[in-house]
């Protein structure tokens, strides 16, 4: 059998009850086919990002290990995503549940439907911290460190819900 990759996902919900929304979203991660779920973050509240008629989201990382392929891997979070019945009317608008996967081991992936790691990932506090709460001495594939980030993009108005 293949090894395992250790993978990052990101969460986040503005609708439909987010802190629910990522919670159960967790739960099903950690049953889905060909993963395991390692860890997962405190759950974190933040400012939208883009446009700020919308409410505030529920962010937070997992960390999990898996046999399965980028692919297959980013079908089983659509899947999952499909499942909550996201919503998502306009572009960087709202939505019930978005899946990101961050980081794919050391891989670097350019295609179509997928580009690792996550373009946003080292610009969003709302990533950063809960990531460097599961993984602080993470390194990126280019050798860059999760703490350098860190500095770059303060706690700010992030909250962390106990
Ligand atoms: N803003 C925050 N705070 N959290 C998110 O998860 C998030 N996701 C998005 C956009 C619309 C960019 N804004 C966000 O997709």
């Amino acid at each position: 059998m293949a090894e395992a990759v250790r993978c990052f996902i990101g969460l986040g919900s503005n609708l439909d009850n987010p802190t629910d929304q990522v919670m159960q979203a967790l739960k099903e991660l950690q049953d889905l086919p060909g993963i395991s779920l390692m860890a997962s973050s405190s759950l974190y509240r933040s400012d939208p990002m883009g446009p700020q008629d919308q409410p505030d989201y529920i962010n937070a990382v997992a960390m999990l290990d898996t046999q399965l392929t980028p692919l297959a891997l980013l079908d089983q979070l659509q899947t999952l995503e499909h499942a909550h019945q996201r919503i998502r009317l306009q572009h960087w608008g709202p939505r019930t549940l978005d899946l990101d996967l961050l980081l794919y081991g050391n891989q670097l992936i350019t295609c179509e439907r997928l580009t690792v790691p996550h373009p946003g990932l080292t610009e969003r506090n709302f990533v950063l911290w809960p990531l460097a709460e599961i993984a602080p001495d993470l390194k990126f594939p280019d050798g860059s460190l999760i703490q350098t980030y860190l500095d770059q993009h303060p706690l700010g108005t992030l909250q962390r819900l106990s």
